[in-house]
C-alpha cells in the first residue's frame, strides 16, 4: 500500500503515523522529522533548512528532493508492504516530482488521505505542543503557506481519483478509526 498523508501542519499527521504503521506494516517518510534530524545533527542541509523552518516557510525544493529520493529508493527496496509519505508533497512542484519518482520505480500511489481540521483548532493544538516552531506567529505563517501552496494539492489528487477526506477532529482514536475504514478497503 502506497499512501500520502496530507494536512495542514498540526492536523495530526504525525500523531496517526504509529497506528498506520502497526496495522498495515508500511514504512514512513516524514519530511518534517527528517529535516528536524538534520537540524539536530548540525549537517549542512540542516543549517540551510533551519531558518525556513523557524519562520514556518517551506524549505527549498532542492534540499528536500534529495532527501525524499534517498528515502523512497531505500523504502522500495526494503519494504514490499509499501510506504506512507507524511508531510510530502507540500506544493505542486513536489507532487509532480513525487509522481516522477514513483513512476521510475513503478510504484504509483494507491490513495491520498487529507486530514481536515479547522485552523483555530490547529493554532490551539500547536501552542499546546510548544515545539521550537510552535509560536503563534510561525504557526499562522505555516497555515498561510499551507493555504497558498499545499491546499491546491487537494484538487490535484481529487482529479486523479486518489483523494479521501478524513474529518480530523475528535479523539486520536476516532480519527484512527476513520482512517482505518478507508485504508482497510484498499489494503
Ligand atoms: P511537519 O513536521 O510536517 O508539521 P507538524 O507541525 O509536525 O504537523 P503534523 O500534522 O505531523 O502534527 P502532529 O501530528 O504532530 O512540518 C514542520 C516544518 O518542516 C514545516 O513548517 C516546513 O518548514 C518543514 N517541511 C516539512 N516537510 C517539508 C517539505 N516537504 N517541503 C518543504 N518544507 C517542509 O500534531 C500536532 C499537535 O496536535 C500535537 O501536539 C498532537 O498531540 C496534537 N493532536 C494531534 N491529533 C489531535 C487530536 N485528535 N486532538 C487534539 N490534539 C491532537
Amino acid at each position: 500500500m502506497r499512501i500520502v498523508l496530507l494536512g495542514a501542519p498540526g492536523s495530526g499527521k504525525g500523531t496517526q503515523t504509529d497506528a498506520i504503521i502497526e496495522r498495515y506494516g508500511v514504512s514512513t517518510v516524514a519530511t518534517g522529522d527528517l529535516l528536524r534530524a538534520e537540524v539536530s545533527a548540525g549537517t549542512e542541509l540542516g543549517k540551510r533548512a533551519k531558518p525556513y523552518m523557524d519562520a514556518g516557510d517551506l524549505v527549498p525544493f532542492d534540499l528536500v528532493l534529495g532527501m525524499i529520493e534517498n528515502g523512497l529508493n531505500a523504502l522500495a527496496r526494503i519494504n514490499p508492504r509499501g510506504f506512507m509519505m507524511d508531510g510530502f508533497p507540500r506544493d505542486l512542484a513536489q507532487a509532480e516530482a513525487l509522481d516522477q519518482l514513483l513512476a521510475k520505480i513503478n510504484q504509483p500511489l494507491d490513495a491520498v488521505l487529507f486530514i481536515e481540521v479547522d485552523y483555530e483548532e490547529i493554532v490551539k493544538r500547536l501552542l499546546g505542543r510548544g515545539r521550537a516552531d510552535d509560536n503563534e506567529e510561525t504557526i499562522r505563517n505555516r497555515l498561510r503557506v499551507f493555504e497558498e501552496k499545499t491546499a491546491p494539492l487537494i484538487d490535484y489528487y481529487k482529479k486523479k481519483g486518489l483523494l479521501h477526506t478524513v474529518k480530523g477532529t475528535g479523539t486520536v482514536g476516532d480519527i484512527g478509526t476513520r482512517i482505518r475504514s478507508i485504508l482497510d478497503a484498499i489494503a
